[in-house]
């Protein structure tokens, strides 16, 4: 019989089980339960709970742990035998966290199959709810944290990124700031990808590098807790933490409540969890130093694979333990998509016509114009003052299709050039990667080929993968992570785009200009 690897993604609106078969190296089922639709007792919007502050964002960690017995149940309507699953491996959410008393490693070993899960855990929260990571209600917790490590560049080097609203650290300070009992009541707190795995296994889960690199607590070159910032962050911190475990570590076998409830092989491996980023690194087959996948979502998003631990000194995006080993980068572009449609509608153009336009505009624009896509105030560079900005360009000439394009790859290629790694080929997914006009562009400027992916559930499908390399990796032979990705996380058939010949000189002089605009822009 072959077995079945599972993958689980909890994430911010649903949990996702992506199952899998690596022998025939195909996706068995991909199923999602949607938060709002199907719990809807937990009253989210979503998948979150506002307060009236809007800064406030938090989520019931009961839904969670209810979603995972409602689409295992679901999987076993539709005939698939769980039994067959070897070992489970789960992605969540970054920075969201979990508090739980005292009581919890024995409510976790001691699960009643006949009863649920909301009922059993209930009792040892020692917060209700959770923040999440769109809570940005910490910004003077990060002043506090920055302030005691020795300022912003300090706390980048030391943890991989600046102190973020949204990163657990500075909301674990503020919770011990604002409800000293809750955090007394605290005795474990875990982060959404060691809760899950936490109650799969029926015992507090260790945290892996990727995803301990997004609490501002974990000491990014050593991949394990830095004292200094935790005491920088909470009192009697250490106690309340797992340790920090590398990612393909099986945390034990499956606890008898899902072999009773949902009929799981007893011996069914349960590996430390990881961030959604970090496994969608996996799923995206980016298990190579140099690999890189540009999403073009809403925003547009730069995950860059690394070999050696590089942070950048500005701050610029974040740098997480990659679950193969490595490390990662994340730079987010806010004005992605968004930008581009600004542009469009502005042409009144459709993307057949924006398209149109880019093959209609010489490379570099020959050398006259440049854009800076400010329409909405940018995470990369930080740019508060909202506004695009145009050099010897007006905003109504079509060939603003191409220079939008253009200053959105020149800032991903200038802001990311801190990882000290040259793309050596880029996987294109996001909405946008539909446009080939687009990805041209992409090649050319990071000069590198462009392949295209069409990945829906690339977290859940990462996490498949994570368990297959622990699940063998636990039984002696740690097989290739190319070997473990091949077959699953691969580009569309034929959408190699490569930089066209005559292109490199043309993008090297306009970075240089570029910089210098941007530069000028960014100190008015
Ligand atoms: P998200 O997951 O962040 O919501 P998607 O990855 O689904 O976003 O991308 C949606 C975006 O893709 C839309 O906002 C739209 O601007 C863009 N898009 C869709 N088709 C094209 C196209 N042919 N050319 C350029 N952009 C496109
Ligand atoms: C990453 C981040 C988000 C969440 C979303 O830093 O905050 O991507 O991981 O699930």
């Amino acid at each position: 019989m072959i077995r079945w690897f599972l993958g689980l993604d909890s994430s911010t609106q649903s949990l996702t089980a992506s199952l899998i078969d690596p022998v025939e190296r195909r996706i068995v089922a991909e199923r999602s339960l949607n938060f709002d639709a199907e719990l809807p007792h937990y009253g989210t919007r979503n998948g979150v709970l506002r307060a009236d502050d809007p800064t406030v964002v938090h989520a019931p960690p009961l839904m969670w742990a209810e979603a995972l017995d409602r689409l295992f149940a679901r999987l076993r309507a539709e005939g698939l035998d769980l039994s067959r699953v070897a070992a489970i491996a789960v992605s969540g959410q970054q920075h969201g966290s979990v508090y739980l008393t005292a009581e919890a490693p024995a409510a976790l070993a001691g699960l009643n199959p006949a009863r649920g899960l909301p009922e059993q855990l209930r009792g040892v929260l020692a917060r209700a709810t959770s923040p999440i990571w769109m809570d940005s209600s910490t910004s003077a917790e990060c002043e506090e944290i920055t302030h005691a490590l020795g300022g912003p560049e300090r706390v980048a080097r030391l943890t991989g990124s600046a102190a973020f609203e949204r990163f657990t650290g500075p909301q674990i300070r503020k919770f011990w700031k604002t409800d000293p009992d809750g955090y007394a009541r605290t005795a474990h707190i875990a982060l959404v990808s060691s809760f899950i795995p936490s109650i799969l296994a029926g015992r507090i889960a260790p945290i892996d590098p990727g995803d301990g690199a997004g609490m501002n607590l974990m000491d990014i070159a050593r991949r394990d807790w830095s004292r200094e910032a935790l005491a920088a962050t909470a009192p009697e911190l250490a106690r309340r933490l797992p340790p920090i475990v590398p990612s393909s570590t099986v945390v034990g076998p499956i606890t008898p409540y899902f072999v009773a409830r949902h009929g799981f092989d007893p011996a069914a491996r349960v590996l430390v969890g990881s961030g959604d980023n970090p496994c969608s690194l996996v799923g995206l087959g980016l298990v190579r130093a140099g690999m890189v996948a540009i999403s073009l979502g809403t925003s547009d998003t730069y995950f860059g694979s690394m070999g050696e631990c590089r942070v950048s000194a500005e701050g610029e995006g974040h740098v997480f333990g990659s679950p193969t080993g490595g490390y990662m980068s994340l730079v987010c572009f806010k004005n992605g998509s968004l930008a581009r449609e600004k542009v469009r509608d502005r042409l009144g153009l459709d993307w057949a016509g924006f398209s149109r336009a880019i093959r209609a505009t010489p490379p570099a624009l020959g050398g006259r114009g440049l854009m800076l896509p400010w329409f909405d105030p940018e995470i990369t560079p930080r740019v508060l003052r909202a506004g695009a900005r145009y050099r010897e360009l007006s905003p109504d000439d079509p060939v603003v299709c191409r220079a939008v394009v253009e200053g959105q790859m020149m800032a991903m290629r200038v802001h990311t050039r801190w990882m000290g790694v040259r793309p050596s080929c880029i996987h294109a997914t996001g909405g946008a990667s539909a446009n080939a006009e687009i990805l041209q562009v992409m090649a050319d400027v990071h000069r590198c080929p462009v392949h295209r992916f069409e990945t829906t559930a690339s977290a859940a499908l990462g996490a498949a993968l994570r368990a297959v390399h622990g699940g063998q990796a636990d039984r002696g032979g740690a097989p290739a992570w190319e070997e473990v990705v091949r077959g699953f996380a691969e580009p569309v058939a034929g959408s190699r785009v490569d930089p066209g010949p005559d292109t490199a000189a043309a993008y090297d002089a306009m970075e240089r200009a570029w910089r210098e605009f941007e530069a000028a822009e960014l100190a008015r």
